[in-house]
């Protein structure tokens, strides 16, 4: 059995690119594999947030976690802030990096442009991911394509204290989506849907309500061709409804294509629009009985108490490794 380590930050608006680049996966691995995911809510915190909203952010994930599937049975599902271990190798990572390769990160550069002067957390933010991965012996990340350079870093960071001192650490490998799996924005289909942008029609929320789902798709950008044919090229906008189609109805773009020759847009959308809402119904369901309920208080309680016991080993490892503390 493989170690799968992931994590969402619990930055609110999960949306249909979450789930079908992320959440889906997360599901399907966990009956193969000893699984691990996390709500990253030291992560959030490298931008400014309110508490009130972040800890409700926390527990929407954590409750839409279980509503797409996971299983506590199977997988363990905590809050990162619960288990100490993730601050505490983080700052162990931080002394063997160099500033130079933090400074080569996209994503600290995306996030830092034009500002005048960046959080150090920003900064600092794939040394924490890779602590998240490192400290569970994890042999298996999966996340979408914009992750790869903080794999990367996690495995550089991972290797060289391997070389510089006793062997510490797995090497874990990186588990990519593959390409056409992106799902692009709704109303700008050459940008990926997000949980930022500032139109909320550009993505779907896994708990928007059908009529909100029906405005987004029906407003959704195509082109003028009247063709529904999959060229992401020269039609982004309905090669991405032909994608998120496929995925949840479980049926190939190929046999898509075919069932909507000569048909409009516009049919087209309508049906997108059913089977949307029908996907996300049950999701939506399970995520109103869980959010407020014990049950999840005790999932989240329990999986931190699981998380922490592997975590204290490798902790343990790692200060014996690097002579940190009195060594008994
Ligand atoms: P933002 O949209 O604000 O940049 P995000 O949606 O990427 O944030 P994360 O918590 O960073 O939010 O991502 C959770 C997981 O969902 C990651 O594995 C990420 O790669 C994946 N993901 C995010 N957006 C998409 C998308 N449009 N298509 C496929 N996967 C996505
Ligand atoms: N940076 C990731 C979230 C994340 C993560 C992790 C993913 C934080 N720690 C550890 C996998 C493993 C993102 O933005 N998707």
């Amino acid at each position: 059995m493989k170690r799968v380590f992931s994590g969402v930050q619990p930055t609110g608006n999960i949306h249909l690119g979450n789930y079908l680049g992320a959440l889906k996966q997360f599901v399907e691995l966990q009956d193969d594999n000893e699984c691990i995911y996390c709500i990253v809510d030291m992560h959030a915190i490298t931008v400014p947030q309110d508490p009130k909203t972040l800890r409700e952010h926390t527990l929407d994930v954590a409750a839409l976690y279980l509503a797409v599937g996971i299983d506590p049975k199977k997988s363990i599902v905590f809050v990162q802030s619960d288990v100490s271990g993730h601050a505490e190798l983080s700052w162990v990572l931080t002394c063997n990096s160099y500033t130079g390769e933090l400074s080569r990160m996209t994503q600290f550069k995306d996030k830092s442009k034009n500002k005048e002067s960046a959080p150090t957390g920003l900064f600092t933010y794939p040394i924490l991911m890779a602590a998240d991965i490192l400290l569970y012996d994890t042999d298996v990340v999966p996340v979408g394509n914009d992750q790869k350079q903080h794999i990367e870093i996690c495995r550089d960071l991972a290797t060289r204290i391997n070389n510089k001192y006793e062997k510490t650490f797995v090497i874990p490998d990186g588990r990519f989506l593959k390409e056409g799996a992106r799902i692009m924005a709704l109303d700008d289909p050459t940008k990926k849907m997000s949980k930022s942008a500032e139109n909320i029609h550009s993505r779907i929320s896994l708990l928007d309500e059908p009529s909100k789902i029906k405005k987004s798709i029906m407003k959704a950008t195509t082109d003028s061709e009247g063709i529904i044919r999959f060229d992401v090229e020269n039609k982004p906008g309905i090669s991405n409804l032909l994608n998120i189609y496929s995925v949840l109805a479980d049926k190939s773009v190929e046999k898509l294509e075919a069932q909507y020759a000569g048909k409009g847009y516009g049919d087209f959308k309508k049906d997108l629009v059913e089977v949307t809402v029908e996907a996300l119904a049950p999701i939506k369901a399970r995520y109103e009985e869980i959010r407020h309920s014990d049950e999840l208080m005790d999932i989240l309680k329990e999986g931190a108490q699981r998380a922490d016991a592997i975590a204290q080993k490798t902790m343990a490892r790692v200060k014996k490794n690097f002579g940190l503390g009195l060594g008994r």
